[in-house]
């Protein structure tokens, strides 16, 4: 006999590395059993079926708005709520106080202001999940604590992250009590503003944010919002000069060719997108879910709202057409003999060069030679094909990230101006999920390390929050192991040895090459658990990340990490007639910080890109743990942008390296199942040695008793719930099986003997 006779619903492991539900059909051959699940049945020997499978609890059909709730919690129960949601159209789904959403990749009429209204003043739980009701507890926790806010939303690309941000800050906006709008619209307004210069198209969105973004909404005293500051990490340059096919550079460009007038564009000197080599590299300039003319009006008026001065459009317009035509520019070498950079054509260049009012010669010598200067005296070294193309390339690289920094600044000015010392701030954070390609560079490791230290974040978080149920439930309870992910940040970041610490001296050394510092990796960390040295002679280490192995080619890490911007081109646009671009020129060099990785201040050295990243970091993260944090996970069910439609590998991916499933194994190793006093006495009444008394006993006494009956460990009682262990929970319903089991015999017999 086993415990599951036909109609019981099972957990099983049916091959998907994660338990199915599934419901016993029938009894087969030898003790067999028949167990459908994932619509199709199975045969499950005697032995598995005593190992691998466990009794289901049936779920609500819309199933578990909160998943602490759900009595048994592992990957394939969570998988399954969420699946069930999913296909009722409810996209968000609580683990405690963390929103799980799952983009739907439809728009609901779930955002109105009748609904934001309706999320109002009201707790966390009391209405159904809502990315409101986090932005509304965030704004109910400031107003009651004055202490500041952080909701920190998280996923891969395209998983809704940007989407989750926006809906926030809209849901802000509508409830806050403010009743002068102004600053309240420009702070909604600076979104497409950063949308069209900072997001591209990308394989995985066609809306991709290619930068990461802080934003804190200040509120005075009363509640009403006062302004707003925005702080931006990485922006992906690399996109200026380069995407791949079927992705496209940033919107801004497209937009504007799409949306200004021929009179406008004829004094810009463009024509079609597809005619620029900075445009064209992805086959495809428009695409069906994006109206690049629309887009364009949208901008500009969100940019005439904001109040920025229409010199300054002006010159923002002449700097993107100049990115356009220096693209254009091609080199070729002089002769067979000599083979340094010539120009293949002028045109382009003239026209680049008239759009920045540049001297034309300044450029044309600085394009193609490098220039020293030793003793005093100028040298021009002329430079081949390659070396002229990544010089053309880094400037327009340089000319875009110098607007993108001013247009964050020009930004800020106007909705973070002179903002009084008492304001409260509610702060989202939507940035980079983990990545991990074929091929991982700086890039990546500056991301991942920015996941790692978010996860330390939401561990400590986490383990906070447990430990404060158990302190309100006065039970006692033992120092909960986490999985530290503390030795892979120390890996990456801890001085002097760190990963970045090492690239950051290397990038120093004049001398120094990517395998000089690949092998000063090797040497200081072969022994280190969370590094990976290669075993064949490659220029590849290994970091064993929290969410995965990545394998990061270290070619151009030192070019990339120095990211030299030659001084000859800051000098040429410094002197610009164009007053635009000679300010934002000589602007972004004064605000360089003078600093090093050891954030020692040093002799003056340009910050390399993994300094500037660390510092900025580094100061997101201190200033996000003086606040009150809530977290979203965004969930991305499936690869291609299809509406409702759930790939649960997929999703299980996701959810286990968000770490859901570390916050189920926190609470697992603690006591996961937690049940109210009442459905602890109804389930498992039946168990009390003395069944008569418990009726008088008070209900912790009872709890206690049945407990003792059946000799538990592994559990609390608390003032209000009882904390259970798993293996205690599955005792108690091993032993209520059987003592089923032998009630039925002795009725079975009775009734045999009585016949
Ligand atoms: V990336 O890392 O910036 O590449 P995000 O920001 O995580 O990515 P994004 O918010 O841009 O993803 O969402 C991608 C697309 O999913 C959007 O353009 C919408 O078409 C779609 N989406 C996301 N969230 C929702 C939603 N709540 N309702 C409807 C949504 N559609
Ligand atoms: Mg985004």
């Amino acid at each position: 006999m086993t415990d599951f006779p036909v109609g019981t619903l099972v957990w099983v492991e049916v091959g998907e590395g994660y338990l199915l539900p599934g419901k016993v059909k029938a009894k087969g051959k030898n003790n067999n059993s028949i167990i459908e699940a994932n619509g199709k049945e199975h045969c499950i020997a005697f032995a598995q079926l005593l190992q691998g499978v466990k009794k289901r609890d049936a779920i609500p059909e819309k199933g578990m708005e909160d998943m602490i709730k759900l009595s048994q919690l592992h990957e394939g129960s969570m998988l399954y709520n969420l699946n069930l949601r999913y296909k009722h159209d409810l996209i968000y789904t609580y683990t405690g106080s963390i929103l799980i959403a799952i983009n739907p990749y439809h728009l609901f009429d779930i955002y109105n202001v009748e609904t934001a209204r309706a999320y109002e003043g009201q707790l966390l739980g009391a209405l159904p999940p809502h990315i409101f009701a986090i932005a509304n507890s965030a704004y109910m926790h400031m107003n009651a604590n004055r202490q500041n806010q952080c909701v920190v939303v998280s996923g891969e690309s395209g998983a809704g992250k940007t989407e989750s941000t926006k809906l926030i800050l809209q849901y802000l906006a509508i409830i806050n009590k403010s009743t002068h709008n102004l600053i309240t619209e420009k702070i909604l307004e600076a979104t497409p503003i950063l949308e069209s210069f900072g997001n591209a198209k990308t394989i995985r969105n066609d809306n991709s944010s290619r930068f990461g973004k802080y934003t804190e909404v200040f509120f005075d005293k009363q509640g009403c919002i006062e302004g707003a500051k925005i702080s931006d990490y990485l922006l992906e340059k690399s996109r200026i000069v380069f995407h791949a096919d079927e992705e496209r550079n940033y919107h801004v460009f497209y937009e504007m060719i799409s949306g200004l007038s021929q009179e406008h564009l004829d004094k810009l000197g463009l024509s079609a997108a597809d005619k620029y080599f900075y445009l064209n590299q992805g086959r495809g300039i428009s695409f069906e879910s994006k109206n690049d003319s629309q887009d364009f009006q949208r901008l500009n008026e969100a940019i005439d709202f904001l109040g920025i001065q229409d010199t300054e459009k002006d010159g923002v317009f002449h700097l993107l057409a100049s990115i356009l035509h220096l693209g254009n520019v091609c080199f070729r070498a002089k002769s067979k003999e000599d083979q340094f950079a010539s120009f293949k054509n002028t045109e382009a260049l003239d026209v680049c060069c008239n759009q920045l009012q540049i001297t034309k010669e300044r450029l044309r010598v600085a394009l193609t030679h490098k220039r020293t200067v030793t003793r005093g005296e100028e040298f021009h070294t002329p430079l081949l094909v390659e070396q002229a193309l990544d010089a053309r390339d880094a400037l327009a690289k340089a000319l875009y990230s110098h607007l993108f920094n001013w247009l964050v600044m020009k930004i800020n000015s106007i909705v973070y101006a002179n903002l009084p010392k008492y304001s409260v701030s509610i702060a989202v954070l939507d940035i980079f999920g983990f990545e991990m390609f074929q091929v991982n560079s700086l890039e990546q490791l500056c991301i991942n390390y920015a996941n790692e230290q978010l996860q330390y974040y939401f561990n400590e978080y986490i383990f906070h929050l447990e430990q404060q149920e158990y302190m309100k439930e006065k039970i006692d309870w033992k120092t909960i192991e986490v999985r530290d992910n503390q030795p892979c940040i120390d890996l990456i970041s801890k001085f002097p040895i760190g990963l970045l610490h090492i690239l950051d001296d290397e990038s120093h050394f004049p001398k120094s090459t990517d395998e000089s510092f690949l092998d000063k990796c090797h040497h200081e960390h072969s022994q280190n658990p969370n590094y990976i040295h290669p075993k064949q002679k490659v220029l590849v280490f290994g970091i064993r990340h929290y969410a995965g192995n990545v394998w990061y080619n270290v070619e151009y890490f030192l070019d990339k990490n120095r990211d030299v911007f030659r001084n000859d081109f800051v000098n040429i646009l410094q002197d610009s007639k164009l007053q635009f671009i000679s300010t934002i020129f000589n602007q972004t060099l004064t605000n360089q910080p003078n600093q090093t990785l050891a954030g020692t201040a040093t002799r003056k050295r340009m910050p390399t890109v993994a300094a500037k990243f660390t510092q900025s970091l580094n100061s997101l993260i201190d200033t996000m743990k003086k606040c009150h944090p809530f977290f979203v996970r965004c969930i991305k069910p499936n690869e291609d942008k299809s509406s409702l439609n759930f790939i649960e590998k997929l999703v299980l991916e996701q959810l286990r390296y968000s770490g859901m499933l570390e916050t189920i194994r926190i609470r697992k190793s603690g006591y996961p199942i937690r049940l109210d006093f009442d459905s602890f006495l109804s389930r498992f009444h039946f168990l009390a040695r003395n069944k008569e008394k418990l009726r008088e006993m008070s209900p912790k006494v009872g709890i206690s008793h049945i407990l003792k009956s059946v000799n538990a460990t592994g559990f609390q009682i608390g003032q209000s719930k009882v904390f259970l262990r798993e293996t205690t929970e599955l005792i108690l319903e091993k032993t209520k099986s059987i003592e089923i089991q032998a009630k039925c015999v002795i009725i079975q017999k009775f009734v045999f003997y009585s016949q």
